[in-house]
C-alpha cells in the first residue's frame, strides 16, 4: 500500500513537473516578440544555407499591369510569390496617402497582412524627403544636410516626428488576430554612396550613427517590438571591411548585416561585379559572423534585365559563394522606362528564372511558410 502511495505521489509530482516545464515553455514561446520570431526564421535560413528571394513592390504593379488583386510577375513566371516583399515608406512623412512611387499606404498595409498570412516575410525601406531643403532623398542642394540636420534642434525635432510616423505605421501592422506582424526595417540605406542626403559626404560618421540612435530611440519609446533592423551599405566607397564598418551604429542597433550591390551593363561587367561583391557582400558576411548577426544581400539586380540568364549565371554563383538569409531585387515598373528586375511573361529570361526558383538553394513564399 505504502509503495502504491509513494508511486502515486511520484507520478503526480512528475505530472505537475511536466505541466510546469511545458507551461514555462509555452510561456517562453508566447513571450517572444514578433521581431525575435522573424530573426529566428532568418537565422534558420542561414543555418540551412538557404536564401529567401525578395522583390520590391511585388503585388502592386509589374511590367505590364498595376493593381490587379494578387498579381505578381514573380508568381506568374515562377509559380510562387517571393518569400520577402519589400515596400517603401517614402513620403509617409508628408502625410500623403501614397508613397513616392504612387503606392497607397493602405494598399501596402493590406499586402503586408496578406504576405504574412501566406507565411512570407515583409521588409521596408524609406526614401524620405530632405528635411532641410524640402527636396527628395536625392536632393543635395545643401551638401551638408546630414550634418546640419543632426546638429540642429529644430531639425532633429522634425526628424523625430517623421521617424515617429514610420514607427506608428509599423506598430500598426497587425494580423487578423491582432498580433503585430514583424518586418525587416532598413532605414538610412546605401549611406556609403553620395546620392542620398544621409550619404557619406554629407556629414560625419558620428552624425550618421546618431541618426540610427535617434531612430531607435523613437521606436523604443513607442514600444515597437516588430522590427528587425537591417544595416545596408552600398558598394560605393567600400573597398575594405573597415569601410563597410566605418559608420556602423553598433551591435545594439542592428540585427542584419546587408549589402546593396547592383550589376551594371559596363565593360568588364562580370569582373567588376565580382570584385564589388567580394568587397561589400564579403564584408557583410564577415561582419555578421564576427558580430553574431544575420547576413543579407539587401539589394541587387540588373536594370531592364537585358539578359536571358542573369539569375542562374550571375546571381546564383554569388548566393553559392556567400551564405545570405535573403536577397532582394528591385521593382518591375510599368511606367519608368527600362526599370524592371525580374522576368515577366514574354521576357527571354523566364526559363532561367524558373530554374532559379526550382533549385534547392532559393526559397520562395510556399517554402518560407514552413520555416
Ligand atoms: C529607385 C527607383 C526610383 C524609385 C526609388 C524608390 O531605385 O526605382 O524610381 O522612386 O527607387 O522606390
Amino acid at each position: 500500500m505504502k509503495r502504491i502511495l509513494i508511486t502515486i505521489a511520484i507520478g503526480v509530482a512528475a505530472m505537475s513537473l511536466c505541466a510546469c516545464v511545458g507551461g514555462k515553455k509555452a510561456e517562453a514561446a508566447d513571450s517572444k516578440t514578433p521581431a525575435e520570431i522573424m530573426l529566428a526564421r532568418l537565422q534558420k535560413l542561414q543555418q540551412d544555407s538557404l536564401t529567401a528571394f525578395g522583390h520590391h513592390d511585388d503585388t502592386a504593379y509589374g511590367r505590364y499591369w498595376e493593381y490587379m488583386p494578387d498579381s505578381s510577375d514573380v508568381k506568374t513566371v515562377s509559380g510562387d510569390y517571393p518569400a520577402v516583399m519589400n515596400w517603401d515608406l517614402g513620403w509617409i512623412e508628408t502625410g500623403a496617402d501614397k508613397q513616392l512611387d504612387g503606392v497607397p499606404f493602405e494598399f501596402i498595409k493590406a499586402e503586408i497582412v496578406k504576405q504574412d498570412a501566406r507565411g512570407g516575410m515583409n521588409a521596408l525601406s524609406w526614401h524620405l524627403r530632405n528635411p532641410l531643403t524640402g527636396g527628395d532623398s536625392w536632393d543635395n542642394a545643401n551638401d551638408s544636410t546630414l550634418a546640419v540636420v543632426m546638429r540642429d534642434k529644430a531639425m532633429t525635432d522634425t526628424l523625430r516626428k517623421w521617424i515617429g510616423m514610420t514607427a506608428d505605421f509599423i506598430g500598426d501592422l497587425r494580423d487578423k488576430d491582432g498580433k503585430r506582424i514583424p518586418v525587416m526595417w532598413r532605414p538610412w540605406h546605401e549611406h556609403t554612396g553620395e546620392w542620398f542626403w544621409w550619404g557619406i559626404n554629407h556629414g560625419s560618421a558620428d552624425d550618421y550613427k546618431n541618426l540610427w540612435k535617434l531612430t531607435r530611440e523613437v521606436f523604443d519609446a513607442k514600444g515597437i517590438d516588430n522590427v528587425v533592423w537591417v544595416y545596408s551599405p552600398d558598394k560605393s566607397n567600400v573597398n575594405s571591411y573597415e569601410d563597410y564598418m566605418d559608420r556602423y551604429p553598433g551591435d545594439n542597433y542592428v540585427d542584419v548585416m546587408g549589402a546593396d550591390v547592383y550589376y551594371f551593363d559596363e565593360p568588364d561587367a562580370d569582373r567588376i561585379f565580382a570584385d564589388r561583391i567580394d568587397k561589400t557582400l564579403g564584408a557583410a558576411v564577415k561582419a555578421a559572423k564576427e558580430h553574431g548577426k544575420v547576413a543579407a544581400f539587401s539589394e541587387t539586380g540588373f536594370e531592364g534585365l537585358p539578359s536571358s540568364d542573369w539569375y542562374m549565371t550571375r546571381l546564383m554563383p554569388v548566393l553559392n559563394k556567400y551564405n545570405v538569409a535573403f536577397v532582394t531585387v528591385w521593382r518591375n515598373s510599368n511606367t519608368k522606362p527600362n526599370h524592371w528586375y525580374t522576368p515577366y511573361p514574354g521576357h527571354p529570361g523566364v526559363k532561367d528564372f524558373k530554374e532559379f526558383h526550382d533549385n534547392g538553394k532559393t526559397v520562395f513564399c510556399k517554402e518560407m511558410s514552413e520555416i
